[in-house]
């Protein structure tokens, strides 16, 4: 008998609160999955002609699956707004502005790899919000420290569709069966392996790295010999990652002197899992789930992986 997401509310109190906006995740993500793949033939692929609050440019599809994403969520009744790299502000659920839960969101992260079929993926993490109910929800809701957040997953959107999420309680992996449309429970108790598997990094800017970075590199690609591997998407760089082992970073540089990637919908809720299947989170400064969020789409390095080789390089 197929295990579904319906396990998750086997999980404690959070568990029983965070499976009906998991399963929203689900559905979203089995719509964008279908999307994506008949993409070519919608005339849905390349840029959408504006940029993001980011300053990237948005792909046709950022934005559609920023749609899809928003609409699933607000079909819980329990999401009372939305903070998505794809919108500059917080998008209340105008319904349920009442409701408990707040959910972060890269809809459609690494989309830079779509014109070349490449994996992409989608992040999230939920949070409680902290203002009353009776008031509407305001960005302060979401600036809260990655240990206060209640789940986070991701969709890797690859040759299967697989949503990797935690509730506090371990990491677990539910993928598409095309036999039957559903999300079942394919990689039970994800756990890095401590040694071996790959290091992961856009080695392209080594020369310009902040803080002794590159000299730190080598030192740990000498005390450990992992291989390399980069896909420049970090749903898929971040999956290998947990299942094979090493370490993914994105260090901050001359150019993007806070690193390039998002604290609240990657870094927290990356480092949230990783942290669930027993591996470390780092920052420039720390652990990422300490850092005090200032705003919804503020930047921060992050180094995340096996004990061992965060430890080797950051020592
Ligand atoms: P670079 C994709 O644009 C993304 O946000 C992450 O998915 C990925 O890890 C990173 O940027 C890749 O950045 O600078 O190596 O192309």
């Amino acid at each position: 008998m197929s295990i579904t997401l319906n396990r998750i509310a086997e999980q404690g109190t959070n568990g029983v609160a965070m499976m009906p906006i998991i399963q929203g995740v689900a559905r979203a993500a089995a719509t964008i999955s279908a999307l994506l793949r008949s993409a070519v033939f919608k005339d849905v692929l390349g840029e959408a002609g504006a940029e993001n609050v980011q300053g990237e440019q948005q792909q046709k599809l950022d934005v559609l699956t920023d749609e899809i994403f928003f609409q699933e969520m607000r079909a819980t009744g329990f999401v009372c707004a939305v903070g998505s790299e794809e919108q500059e502000q917080l998008q209340v659920v105008e319904e349920y502005a009442h409701a408990d839960w707040l959910v972060l969101v890269d809809p459609l992260d690494g989309s830079s790899n779509l014109d070349i079929d490449g994996p992409v993926g989608t992040i999230f993490s939920i949070v409680k919000r902290t203002s009353p109910n009776l008031q509407r929800p305001q960005e302060m809701d979401c600036l809260q420290p990655g240990k206060q957040i209640v789940a986070a997953g991701y969709v890797l959107y690859g040759p299967a569709t697989m949503l990797v999420c935690s509730v506090g309680n371990g990491v677990e992996g539910y993928s598409i069966n095309p036999g039957t449309s559903r999300f079942e429970l394919s990689h039970p108790d994800i756990r890095i392996p401590a040694q071996g598997g790959y290091y992961s990094v856009n080695e392209a800017y080594s020369s310009s790295w902040l803080g002794g970075m590159g000299s730190r590199l080598g030192r740990m690609k000498r005390e450990t010999g992992l291989g390399m591997r980069y896909v420049g998407s970090m749903v898929a760089d971040m999956h290998r990652t947990l299942l094979k082992g090493g370490i993914f970073l994105y260090p901050a540089d001359e150019n993007k002197p806070n690193g390039k990637l998002r604290l609240l919908y990657e870094a927290i809720p990356m480092g949230f899992l990783m942290e669930q299947a027993g591996g470390q989170a780092m920052s420039a400064d720390g652990r990422v789930l300490e850092v005090m969020p200032q705003g919804l789409h503020q930047r921060i390095p992050v180094f995340l992986g096996a004990t061992a080789a965060v430890s080797s390089l950051l020592a």
